[in-house]
């Protein structure tokens, strides 16, 4: 069973706009204390779903900083990748100065960039932060797909903790493990998360656990004591809300989750646009009533 010290839940934590497109910072504060009430081990910051790609630099600082201030004694992941390398290797510092446990990055993406300067650009990375660096495997974003040849020349160094496995592929997520027992694997398609667990993965980031941290905390300790049918209605039950926040668009529909539930996130930046009200009925529904 998996001892490692990073495993668990991790929410990939929504970055919440007021009015005037600027970062509310009250919003975030108010759903990391209601992440930490739930349960989860720890938060990963500015990701795909923190709209990473649509913030400043100084913005994601901040974020790092509101989400340090609130969690000082969980376990922070920042999220720091950027085709700006200049300004990953920045955020790195940055996430060391704040007393960040973990730095994490995408596979550069959008050129088509070789292996070989795919893996040198981690390694710059993981030296300017002088932090545990989590490699975030994300194939149908970033368009870099890796076998455990490619993973191996991360696992077998020192600075690299593990994986965010964003992917079905969970043969190649057996194979990591299994070579790498030490290292973490944490699950990315929060729908798969039960199966994730069961080829290996150490616990799980997601962007549905913003409001459903819970049922994925409980899923996994069934899992751990050997409840597999429990733990795959609560799935279940998961996947059903799920299935509608990807019908909708995930993050828009998330936001329009946690507005509902009184949580002032806004809307997404552009260039996403802003759902129906037909769809905030149906989140209203068919999903806000079946939230704890
Ligand atoms: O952080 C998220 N990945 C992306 C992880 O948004 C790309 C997941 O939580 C998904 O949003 C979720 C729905 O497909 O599994």
């Amino acid at each position: 069973m998996n001892t490692n010290k990073y495993a668990g839940i991790y929410t990939a934590l929504l970055t919440p706009f007021d009015n005037n497109n600027k970062i509310n910072e009250k919003a975030l504060e108010k759903l990391v204390k209601y992440n930490i009430d739930k349960g989860v081990k720890g938060f990963y910051v500015c990701g795909s779903t923190g709209e990473a790609f649509m913030l400043t630099t100084d913005e994601r600082k901040y974020v790092m900083e509101i989400v340090k201030s609130v969690a000082p004694n969980h376990t922070l992941i920042a999220h720091i990748g950027s085709i700006h390398e200049d300004e990953a290797a920045k955020l790195a510092i940055q996430a060391k100065d704040l007393s960040y446990d973990v730095v994490s990055s995408v596979t550069p993406f959008y050129y088509k960039f070789s292996f070989e300067e795919i893996k040198n650009y981690y390694f710059r990375l993981a030296d300017s932060a002088d932090l545990p660096m989590l490699v975030y495997y994300i194939p149908v974003f970033s368009g870099v797909s890796m076998g455990i040849n490619e993973m191996k020349s991360f696992l077998t160094d020192d600075r690299f903790i593990g994986i965010k496995f964003t992917s079905n592929d969970f043969f190649t997520l057996e194979q990591a493990k299994a070579a790498f027992p030490d290292k973490v694997v944490f699950n990315g398609f929060d729908e798969m998360f039960l199966a994730g667990l069961s080829m290996g993965a150490d616990g799980g980031i997601g962007s549905t656990y913003n409001f459903m941290a819970d049922k994925y905390i409980k899923i996994q300790e069934l899992f751990k004591s050997g409840k597999i049918e429990e733990a795959q209605q609560i799935q279940k039950e998961a996947n059903r809300i799920t299935a509608l926040l990807c019908k909708i668009g995930v993050m828009q529909a998330e936001k329009e989750v946690l507005n509902q539930l009184g949580f002032d996130f806004g809307i997404c930046r552009h260039p996403f646009g802003e759902i129906s009200s037909e769809n905030k009925e149906i989140i209203a529904k068919e999903i806000v009533p079946y939230l704890a």
